[in-house]
């Protein structure tokens, strides 16, 4: 079946423990104290994740969906027929199901999505209605190098897809190294399609990020559960709890994990100890301006080809397909 058929062309660079292990002591060793928000996203932490999109505070995952049905088409034509499509962090392929209907004869999809169980749904999910696109899964971090499988059409022209404002999860350095790779696996003709998130109110902002139900929060505890699962760590999930500020300064929201009392956390030979208040970063969001945005773009040689915006009083995001 299709469905198997992606199953067996799986790339599988999922980060190993010893990955996940070396990045976490690392972290928890610097000052200040930080873990990769990319190990949010197990099974467990993905699941999580579409919750989110689900309440009613967090905004930017149905403002996205109403953007990309008006633009679409637009970007249909700009790309046109014979297009591989290649996403960074997929997730569930909500957006991608949107993407590859508007466009003119996809051949291709390359969906490269860290969590693993995420990844096989939403082949599950995409396969079935779309006989005619070679799905190439790969199961990897996109932070770190990944070759891209060549399709059977050779001839397909590469489109990235970086929906969600993912890109606002790292700061300015590690932004500018990211899309100067994707700038690299575009290649000469193609282009990206990129979702971005806009500075606006920090009432907004905070409540995205602090959803009433409290399932941001379950979220981000989910990292901790993640660790013990899987490094054999011994972090108390009821000893710490969730917090999200908007910086204006920084123009990002802030997620920290914040210590409850004094306490010690083992992993393997390593002992960390957490006063009362003691935070540990483990997650940026990035809120974009004009500028701040055309500064990446300039450092990474990449340009604006067409811009989109929601119209207020829609909060604010934009989609950007960008050209070398
Ligand atoms: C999936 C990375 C875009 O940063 O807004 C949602 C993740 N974290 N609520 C974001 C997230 C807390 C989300 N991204």
């Amino acid at each position: 079946s299709t469905v198997h058929a992606a199953r067996q062309a799986l790339t599988d660079l999922t980060p190993s423990r010893a990955r996940v292990l070396a990045d976490a002591v690392a972290g928890l060793s610097s000052q200040p104290r930080r873990l990769p928000s990319k190990y949010f996203y197990d099974g467990a932490g993905s699941a999580l994740f579409e919750q989110i999109t689900r309440t009613p505070e967090y905004y930017p995952t149905r403002t996205e969906l109403a953007l990309l049905d008006r633009c679409l088409p637009e970007v249909a034509t700009a790309v046109g027929a014979q297009v591989h499509v290649v996403e960074l962090g997929s997730g569930s392929g909500r957006k991608t199901a949107l993407l590859l209907d508007a466009l003119d004869e996809p051949v291709a999809y390359t969906p490269i999505e860290i969590s693993r169980a995420a990844l096989l749904a939403s082949i599950d999910h995409l396969a079935p209605a779309l006989p005619d696109v070679e799905m190439l899964p790969v199961c990897a971090d996109f932070t770190q190098p990944v070759d891209v499988p060549e399709p059977e059409n050779e001839a397909a022209r590469r489109l990235l897809f970086f929906p969600g404002s993912t890109l606002g999860n790292f700061d300015h350095d590690e932004a500018v190294a990211l899309l100067r790779a994707m700038r690299q696996t575009m290649g000469e003709h193609g282009l990206a399609l990129v979702g971005i998130d806009l500075h606006k109110d920090t009432a907004t902002l905070e409540a995205a990020y602090n959803d009433a139900a409290g399932i941001t929060a379950a979220f981000t505890i989910n990292l901790l559960r993640r660790l013990n699962n899987e490094i054999g760590s011994d972090f108390d999930l009821q000893g710490f709890h969730h917090r999200a500020r908007y910086s204006v300064a920084n123009l990002r929201i802030e997620t920290q994990l914040v210590s409850d009392r004094a306490q010690d956390v083992s992993i393997e030979d390593h002992r960390f100890h957490f006063a009362p208040g003691d935070a540990i970063q483990v997650e940026y969001s990035h809120k974009y301006t004009e500028a701040s945005f055309q500064r990446l773009l300039d450092a990474a040689g990449l340009q604006v080809m067409a811009r989109w915006d929601t119209i207020a009083p829609e909060p604010a995001f934009g989609l950007r397909l960008l050209r070398r």
